[in-house]
């Protein structure tokens, strides 16, 4: 990489090309597959910037954006139409691109479910930068490994959100990050930020630099402002990771776009389609399956929700006319006792417009699932997603059985799945192995990560996803369980050994190791497992502190251990490695015997 502190918009001699970073660390589709994913008209050289133009042509007027707060006067509720949101994507792109911010330049999103979000990340994808998806949840540790790892130039936060400051995070994250050089605010009270409001503007105001002859090398003119490209890499992703640092994935307009017309395709989506995001909207599952994306590209509505609470989202359902929404399954659960609560006390929950529950991230169980329809008075659709690519859905049509007893089959017809055993052997059907894919919107290969791609692609680039699954006579997917080293919390993933390196940071631990335990409410959740250092086994830090060490450390909430176990030594595999067969087995154990 070039040198990131000196600012690519004022120096001419500067010879820093985000783009040319952004390809390094990206693995193509190889040209063949690239050639047949067009030919197959899967591809069809959209992009983002290019989709939300037409569909603002094509119906200017009807609401794209509903975001219940934040709007002035008796109503909070601010509605953007369509043409308003192309504006606003328009503004907040000339605003960005005068401050120096260009193609291929990476900016780390971190909001809520705000209104914002769509004009930034839009903004973003119509000058050719890309925004790196955070989650509100995470902290400093997250944070500035994702500005330094990607050299972002930018970070866009909401102010306080949820008690926490994420001024002060910036402050902390920009004095340490050479390359970041904008921190945006959304909200009232910037401190020393700048507040987003304060960004956009006119484009006719940056005609001149607009306009610029495109054959004006980027090396000399700043951020180029060529058109991006539908081969482009249009964002990067996060994994929700097995290794100690999270991965980043790199998702084209090509490949990303194509999801999104499937995922519509089958999710029936169309324009009186109204999408509620419950999860946080930067997550791949309410922005693509079909999500705030699929929702626009079929010029529907999207409707954010603040709170993922009943008390929240059933008010704004019937308010707003919501017909599909998407949930990990501790949430279907909890709406579900809270729709039969409110019935048992003659009240309506007020439900009767949603036709499509979304239910995925994590294994929705048999008898849940079955619950949905009498309960909910909606179909479910179970949906197998990976931020990597490869989405399953139930289909709306499929016998009730299979909607509640799979995970669904891919969204294409040149999605390739293999089921395998240990040494890559394919394995027949209805016999749990491992899941390999690759296909037309999965990729091949994490952006800047030689060493962790030749562990998780094969030679010929099938994604090893993790997941043990079996295959039914249908072609329908069924996970069984997990080969990777993960804790899968409700949704949220813990990669195991980040959270190891940071207990084996406390000066008391030898050695920790975390596995899952189950759990009737999240399905998982984290038990540490923690050998102390001689010195300190006479009188033993407490549960409490190991947890508290880690927050501090500044990691996401969801990856504190939930329980920390201390033992001797751990059990071992035959081949001297940590048994964590054996520590979950214990821990299962343990909690059901108490
Ligand atoms: C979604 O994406 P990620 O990237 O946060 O997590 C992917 C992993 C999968 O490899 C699998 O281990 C697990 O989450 N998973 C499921 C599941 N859906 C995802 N495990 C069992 N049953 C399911 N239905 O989680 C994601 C992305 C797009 C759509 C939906 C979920």
């Amino acid at each position: 990489m070039s040198d990131p502190t000196s600012p690519g918009d004022t120096d001419v001699t500067d010879q820093h090309d985000p783009m040319a970073e952004v390809l390094a660390g990206f693995a193509p589709y190889p040209a063949e597959f690239a050639a047949r994913y067009r030919a197959d008209g899967h591809w069809r050289g959209e992009t983002f910037g290019s989709m939300l133009r037409e569909r603002a042509a094509a119906h200017p007027d009807r609401i794209a954006i509903v975001d219940p707060t934040g709007g002035a006067g008796d109503d909070p509720t601010r509605r953007w139409t369509y043409a308003e949101l192309d504006r606003r994507a328009d503004r907040m792109a000339a605003g960005l691109r005068a401050r120096g911010i260009g193609r291929g330049d990476r900016v780390v999103v971190q909001l809520p479910n705000v209104a914002e979000f769509f004009e930034v990340v839009f903004g973003l994808f119509r000058i050719g930068a890309l925004p790196v998806f955070a989650l509100p949840a995470h902290r400093y540790t997250e944070i500035s490994y994702f500005c330094a790892f990607t050299g972002a130039v930018g970070y866009v936060i909401p102010g306080v959100e949820g008690g926490f400051d994420h001024r002060e995070l910036a402050s902390r994250v920009r004095a340490e990050t050479p390359s970041l050089r904008h921190v945006l605010v959304v909200g009232d009270d910037a401190g020393e930020h700048t507040p987003l409001a304060d960004v956009p503007l006119d484009p006719a105001d940056t005609a001149p630099s607009d306009t610029a002859p495109s054959d004006t090398a980027p090396s000399d003119a700043g951020p180029s402002n060529t058109e991006p490209q539908p081969g482009d890499v249009a964002f990067l992703q996060l994994s929700g990771g097995s290794t100690g640092v999270p991965k980043l994935i790199p998702r084209t307009h090509d490949d990303y776009i194509y999801s999104l017309r499937g995922s519509v395709e089958l999710c029936g989506q169309d324009e009186h389609s109204v999408y509620l995001v419950v999860l946080p909207a930067a997550h791949n599952f309410p922005l693509s399956s079909p999500g705030s994306l699929g929702t626009l590209y079929a010029g529907g509505r999207v409707v954010l929700c603040p709170q993922p609470s009943p008390e929240t989202a059933f008010p704004l359902i019937g308010r707003e006319g919501v017909t599909i929404t998407g949930l990990v399954p501790p949430l279907a659960l909890l709406w579900m006792d809270a729709a039969e609560r409110r019935r048992a006390a003659g009240e309506d929950p007020g439900l009767e417009t949603l036709e499509v529950l979304l239910v995925g991230g994590a294994k929705f169980s048999e008898e849940a699932a079955r619950r949905v329809r009498p309960v909910l008075g909606c179909t479910l659709q179970q949906v197998f997603g990976m931020a990597e690519g490869l989405v399953n859905y139930t289909r709306l049509d499929d016998p009730e059985e299979v909607i509640v007893t799979t995970q669904g089959r891919p969204i294409s017809p040149d999605d390739e799945v293999r089921v395998v055993d240990d040494e890559d052997r394919d394995l027949p059907d209805g016999t749990t192995g491992h899941l390999l894919t690759r296909g037309p919107y999965t990729i091949r290969g994490y952006w800047n990560a030689p060493e962790h791609n030749a562990a998780s692609f094969t030679a010929d680039g099938f994604y090893r996803t993790g997941d043990l699954v079996r295959r039914t006579a249908t072609g329908h997917l069924v996970v069984e369980g997990r080969a990777k080293d993960q804790i899968n919390r409700g949704g949220e993933k813990v990669a195991a050994e980040e959270v190891e390196n940071h207990l084996l940071a406390h000066p008391a631990v030898h050695d920790a190791a975390v596995v899952s335990m189950p759990d009737p409410y999240l399905g998982e959740r984290t038990c540490a497992y923690v050998v102390l250092r001689e010195e300190h086994r006479a009188q033993p830090p407490k549960s409490v502190e190991l947890k508290r060490f880690v927050r501090q450390r500044g990691l996401a909430d969801f990856k504190v251990p939930d329980r920390v176990e201390f033992v001797d030594a751990f059990p071992a595999t035959g081949i001297g490695k940590v048994s964590k067969k054996d520590l979950r087995a214990a821990i299962a154990a343990s909690l059901t015997s108490s």
